[in-house]
């Protein structure tokens, strides 16, 4: 009889102390990799100073939630162990302290308004670009322009199933006209330079996101919103259309290639020939066409 009741303990305890075992290894794995944790449960940084920003307000926000996390959780695991169902202890019952509601509840309206004074100092640095060669990206419905006025803009029109990237002033409006260089899919944009965005879209609500270099915006038919950034190095910084558009929402992909101010020069300089280039080949097609009778007049 003994024997029989230290195997059945025995295998009460075989499947507890393996859970025990797994979960601890697999606190310890990811506590030994840091990396794993990198930009895991916070926004990503490191490409543009709005975006690190965005992160540091988040940090402080996570803090402030962890610690009333710990407490609250705390305190209900502690209740739950302490007062389980034993004749000898019985938790008191706080229903009605006038005292204590008043005091939780104030509690909750100081974190709250701590919360709201930190986020409003922390926007303008998050909304506000500065001038080349410090920066940021922000959104609003109103062109953002850094303190000197000077920025590089970029017109970004989204549509099923790509992002399209037309470079410099005028191409809200005149970007035919001023034969302007565009690109899809990939942009390229000088580093250390206020870049600010002009985001629309053809057809339905796509979302412009490049996580590194800040926030998301919307590109909603019909209305240009804006945005910016100021990349802080070289480097591809990958992104994502962040609004189900469509059966192909997956493949809407973006990629800022961030070079060096000379580098952008070079390849704003070839994309114009080639556009021109193409547009001359296109123009002899129509006279060879034209010529032939199969273009009509
Ligand atoms: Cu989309």
């Amino acid at each position: 009889m003994r024997s029989d009741a230290t195997d059945a303990k025995r295998r009460r305890r075989t499947p507890r102390l393996l859970s025990a075992a797994l979960a601890s290894s697999l606190l310890v794995s990811l506590v030994l990799a840091p990396s794993a944790f990198a930009n895991f449960i916070t926004p990503k940084t490191g490409g543009s100073p709005n975006a690190n920003q965005i992160h540091s307000l988040y940090l402080i926000i996570l803090y402030i939630a962890a610690v009333v996390f710990v407490i609250v959780e705390g305190a209900l695991v502690y209740s739950v162990y302490r007062f389980r169902a034993k004749k000898v202890r019985t938790a008191a019952q706080i229903h009605g302290n006038t005292r204590l509601e008043v005091s939780w509840t104030i509690a909750a309206a100081a974190i709250l308004l701590v919360l709201t004074v930190v986020t409003f100092i922390k926007l303008p640095s998050i909304l506000n670009p500065p001038n080349s060669n410090a920066g940021f990206l922000e959104s609003s419905l109103t062109q953002p322009t850094p303190p000197n006025g000077k920025k590089l803009v970029i017109c970004v029109q989204g549509r099923q199933y790509i992002w399209r990237y037309v470079y410099g002033t005028g191409c809200l409006n005149k970007a035919f006209a001023l034969k302007l260089p565009y690109s899809y899919q990939e942009m390229v944009v000088p580093e250390h330079t206020t870049v600010v965005l002009a985001i629309q879209s053809t057809d339905v609500i796509h979302s412009w996101w490049v996580p590194s270099l800040g926030g998301k915006v919307d590109a909603v038919p019909g209305y240009t919103t804006y945005t910016w950034f100021k990349a802080l190095h070289t480097g591809l910084f990958h992104g994502q259309c962040a609004q189900l558009c469509g059966v192909n929402h997956a493949a809407m992909t973006a990629l800022v290639k961030v070079v060096t101010p000379a580098q952008y020069r070079a390849w704003t300089q070839q994309q114009q020939q080639s556009i021109t280039k193409a547009n001359s080949q296109v123009l002899q097609l129509r006279t060879i066409l034209t010529a032939q009778g199969d273009l009509g007049n």
